[in-house]
């Protein structure tokens, strides 16, 4: 059964705290095993890479060279899937591409009255690694998501790990990675992969980034490189929280909500609405459908553990209480979501109206799906092309403007006893 709640009962603001508490895992003993292979993969590069593949995955090979596939390995991708997922992912590819392009930040100056001239340079990351779980959680789409704001970005090399446990290779994240732009891929995962992304093998480049969703041993391993490399965010279990004003089909909702649900037995989904039959009539389609679904074990743990569906007093209400949760995603399922827009301040993505459901947006419409969970829509954005440009300043004295603004760092320099510093300025004052 799911949970009922009303934001008028006395306890609400309690319950509410309850269904989102999530703690972040961090286990000591993973702790310890994480920092033992990547101790291991910098003291002995590929032979440990190698040893750990056969261990964890039981791939048995010789070198690093059978655990690297290259580009003509990934154009054969795209001839072993069905034309009819070809092209699906080339307009979903194609989509992603023309939403990032927007996000392209150009370098800027600007020129004072003395010439002195002042900017920002933007370049693009040398090196990107993008790290692809395995098995149930391999998601093509999620390549797509992670290479394309890279490339769009202007990074030259974006290097791919997956794990291929057994030898199984999906063939589907190679045909996206071929699209995406991917430059190579190595069929390795675990703290063993991201290791080697950060320090570098003899054959894995060490790369300046990593991004991508991994286990528990992937997410360890990332926060111990942190430093070493650039880390995109540790993603917390997948959240959805619908707003509707009790018009849409219900059972739309109801699968709405199990989309999200069907990701994982920790993601969360709740429905806030004024209507208190309408909330009635979801959970009888939500009861209706569950055994319709292939993952239905999953989603039922998810639904009853974190899932709820909660009476608000009005839709204005409703956009407070979003905003206290700052979902990952957040649907609008209203008549006039516009309206709504301008008093929703936390969410990864927003989608509008009764027409978008998520599952758009985690294919195909073109955001990036890689957002802010657990609340971190507060301080933080969806993963862009942003994540993959950094930014220099750029100063460029005129003479004159040299000796006037050398004026003002003496006295500052002098006032901090750091003379090196004053006369290093007053060296350009005019006399
Ligand atoms: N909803 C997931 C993304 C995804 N959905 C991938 C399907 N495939 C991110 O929250
Ligand atoms: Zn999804």
């Amino acid at each position: 059964k799911i949970t009922r709640l009303d934001t008028n009962q006395a306890d609400f603001n309690h319950h509410l705290d309850g269904l989102l508490a999530w703690e972040g895992v961090s286990d000591k003993a993973v702790n310890e095993r994480v920092d033992e292979i990547i101790a291991a993969v910098r003291q002995r590069g590929d032979a440990a890479v190698v040893e750990y593949t056969a261990r964890f995955d039981g791939l048995d090979v010789a070198d690093m060279a059978a655990l690297t596939l290259d580009r003509a390995r990934l154009e054969q991708a795209l001839e072993r899937i069905t034309a009819e997922q070809r092209q699906a992912l080339e307009v979903a590819a194609e989509r992603v591409r023309l939403y990032h392009e927007h996000q392209r930040q150009d370098s800027w100056r600007y020129t004072e009255a003395d010439g002195t001239v002042l900017g920002q340079q933007v370049t693009p990351l040398d090196r990107v690694g993008l790290y692809v779980p395995g098995g149930k959680a391999s998601y093509p789409s999620s390549v797509l998501m992670n290479a394309i704001p890279a490339k769009v970005a202007g990074v030259p090399e974006v290097v791919m790990v997956v794990p291929t446990p057994r030898g199984e290779i999906n063939e589907l994240v190679l045909a996206a990675a071929c699209l995406a732009g991917v430059d190579r891929v190595f069929t390795i995962g675990g703290a063993q992969a991201v290791a080697a992304l950060a320090y570098g093998t003899e054959t894995v480049p060490r790369v300046d980034k990593i991004v991508g969703p991994g286990n528990i041993y992937v997410a360890t391993a990332k926060r111990a490189v942190f430093g070493q490399v650039g880390i995109d965010m540790i993603a917390g279990p997948s959240e959805i929280l619908v707003i509707c004003d009790g018009q849409t089909d219900p059972d739309w909702i109801a699968m709405d909500l199990f989309s999200q649900a069907e990701h994982d037995e920790d993601a969360q989904s709740i429905l806030l609405c004024p209507d208190a039959e309408y909330l009635d009539a979801v959970e009888a389609s939500l009861n209706r459908l569950l055994g319709t679904l292939e993952r239905s074990d999953m989603v039922r743990v998810s639904i009853e553990n974190r899932g709820a569906l909660i009476k608000v007093d009005s839709l204005d209400q409703a956009c407070e209480v979003a905003n206290r949760i700052a979902p990952e995603h957040l649907e609008l399922s209203v008549a006039d979501p516009d309206a709504m827009l301008p008093k929703i301040r936390h969410a990864g993505a927003i989608f509008m109206g009764r027409y978008t459901p998520e599952a758009l947006g985690d294919y195909c419409a073109g955001p990036n799906h890689v957002l802010p969970t657990s609340g971190t829509a507060r301080f933080s954005s969806p993963l862009g092309v942003y994540d993959f440009q950094k930014r220099s300043s750029v100063i460029f004295c005129s003479p004159a403007g040299a000796s006037e603004l050398a004026r003002t760092a003496s006295v500052l320099a002098r006032g901090e006893s750091l003379t090196a510093h004053a006369r290093s300025a007053e060296y350009r004052i005019k006399q």
